[in-house]
């Protein structure tokens, strides 16, 4: 793994992660151009993207690619595990990128002409004609691609409200908060993420007793965000991340929910369940230092 300064990757990792309390934090995304201002307009067949498929973040991108049918934007998928070079792609096969012939996603960045600094993360929106980032930053991605090709359905107006407002919720307690619970060093970070977690599933798990979905009878962005979350919930983050005061597969509305968003056009192709263990139980030396990988749990999706 490695970071980018001025458009030079260095392996290392220079960018503390975790605060004096032992609490994890992310850090932000800075490539944030959008489809139909300035050099970015709104054609078919011009757009990529660059993925790999255990990333929850980039797992938004790809949702939004399959339920909107944007067929036109191709995509290339990093190998499962990173190395020093951060995601890596192999010269050809599932994990290779037709696009740049790039072997990491660092490569990807330093094509860009901007001279990038930062870490270097997936999912990275790709304009083929310039051959620029559009945007690093998956929440972006998801409106801008939906705004401009998907005719807004996945963010109505009448709605944002709403979906901004469970956004914000689900993003700080779900879909980063696994990630709090999981990094955390110290017992007190890990259970304060923890139990926020839960509470928040368990609040939408009462929410779609009344709900299809989260707001309401249609399908949104809100949606569409929580999704990844519950995809690697049983499988990695109940066990990886400890995660485990209940399973997804134990909520009564929730699980039911879940499974109705995977049978949606295209969603069960954005998934790989598979891929997702091998990437949460890698070798780390902090969380699963033998790298084994468990077995189970069994879990039917059907
Ligand atoms: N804010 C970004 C976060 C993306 C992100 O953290 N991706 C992870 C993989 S799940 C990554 O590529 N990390 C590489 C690194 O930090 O070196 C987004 O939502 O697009």
């Amino acid at each position: 793994m490695g970071y980018m300064v001025d458009g030079v990757y260095h392996v290392g990792d220079d960018v503390t992660k975790t605060l004096p309390s032992g609490a994890w934090e992310r850090s932000r995304s800075t490539v944030r151009n959008w489809i139909g201002a300035g050099h970015f307009p709104a054609e078919q067949g011009r757009y990529h993207l660059f993925v790999a498929w255990n990333c929850p973040w980039a797992h938004r991108a790809l949702l939004t690619r399959a339920i909107l049918r944007l067929d036109d934007i191709t995509v290339s998928y990093a190998r499962p595990n990173r190395d020093d070079q951060g995601w890596v792609y192999d010269a050809q096969g599932e994990f290779s990128d037709a696009v740049l012939g790039a072997r990491a996603v660092h490569e990807v960045y330093s094509a860009d002409p901007m001279r990038y600094t930062g870490r270097l993360t997936v999912p990275v929106l790709w304009d083929k004609v310039e051959k620029r980032m559009v945007s690093n930053e998956s929440a972006d991605i998801v409106r801008m691609l939906g705004a401009v090709f998907g005719d807004g359905a996945l963010y109505p107006d009448a709605l944002s409200g709403q979906i901004d407002a469970w956004n914000t919720l689900i993003y700080d307690t779900v879909n980063n908060g696994v990630y709090r619970a999981g990094f955390a060093s110290a017992q007190e970070a890990y259970e304060k993420a923890a139990h926020q977690v839960f509470a928040t599933l368990d609040k939408i798990d009462a929410h779609l007793a009344e709900n299809a979905f989260l707001c309401g009878d249609h399908f949104t962005e809100a949606d569409l965000r929580l999704f990844p979350t519950l995809a690697r919930f049983d499988v990695a983050y109940h066990y990886a991340f400890r995660c485990n005061l209940r399973k997804l597969s134990d909520y009564a509305y929730l699980w039911p929910y879940a499974k109705r968003i995977y049978h949606m056009h295209g969603v069960a192709q954005t998934v790989r369940f598979d891929i997702y263990k091998r990437g949460y139980f890698s070798a780390s030396e902090k969380r699963n230092p033998l790298g084994i990988v468990p077995i189970g749990p069994e879990v039917d999706w059907a």
